[in-house]
């Protein structure tokens, strides 16, 4: 467990709950009880505002936007923009649980704005294909590609979707990732899927 102090009340983070397949929060335990380490943020400072819109919650950072930055252990740091990445394997996850699950880690579901973090996340996936990651498509958006987003609220400038994706096959409105392709499919939601990939700014 790393930790980025920034102003503010503290975030919580004795604990990470993490989403198990049967939809009950698990409590891990980590090895930060002893004093996390401090971590050299690029700019010294984490990024005031650094909201989740959007979202069925408000989740895990606080309302004024200052919360301590997590990357929890086992996360791949990215040189580029210093965003920590994890994979998490969890067998039968919908997209709604990934998305309450990366939240409760102090992060979200990954946004690839890049070739570069698309490459990135792909190398941690190994040969895991149908991972969420954080675009979804809101209702009434207009069928297969219009309206999509990410979590976060970054420009939805760059895609990485397999040729003839998005298609709304059934009735597609989240985002997942192949590990064999490096590309992208849209999927139904409710979809249950071998894991997500959250991000830590
Ligand atoms: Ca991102």
């Amino acid at each position: 467990m790393i930790t980025r102090p920034s102003s503010g009340a503290a975030y919580g983070i004795g604990a990470l709950f993490v989403l198990a397949a049967n939809g009950c929060s698990l409590l891990v335990s980590h090895d930060g009880l002893t004093g996390p380490a401090i971590a050299d943020a690029p700019d010294g400072e984490a990024p005031d505002g650094a909201t989740l819109d959007g979202g069925t919650d408000s989740g895990s950072l606080d309302s004024s936007g200052s919360a301590d930055r997590v990357i929890p252990d086992g996360a791949a740091v990215s040189a580029e923009n210093g965003h920590g990445y994890l994979f998490v394997p969890s067998p039968g996850v919908t997209w709604s649980q990934a998305d309450v699950a990366a939240r409760t880690m102090g992060g979200h579901l990954a946004t690839i704005t890049s070739n570069a973090e698309n490459a990135f996340v792909v190398g941690l996936l190994g040969a895991n294909d149908r991972i969420w990651i954080g675009g979804r498509q809101p209702a009434g958006s207009i069928e297969p590609a219009g309206g999509w987003q990410w979590v976060t609220g970054e420009p939805f400038n760059f895609d990485a979707w397999e040729p003839g994706q998005p298609d709304n096959y059934g009735d597609e409105h989240a985002i997942m990732i192949f590990a064999s392709e490096a590309k992208w499919h849209d999927d139904e939601d409710t979809n249950e899927n071998p894991g997500y990939v959250a991000e830590f700014e």
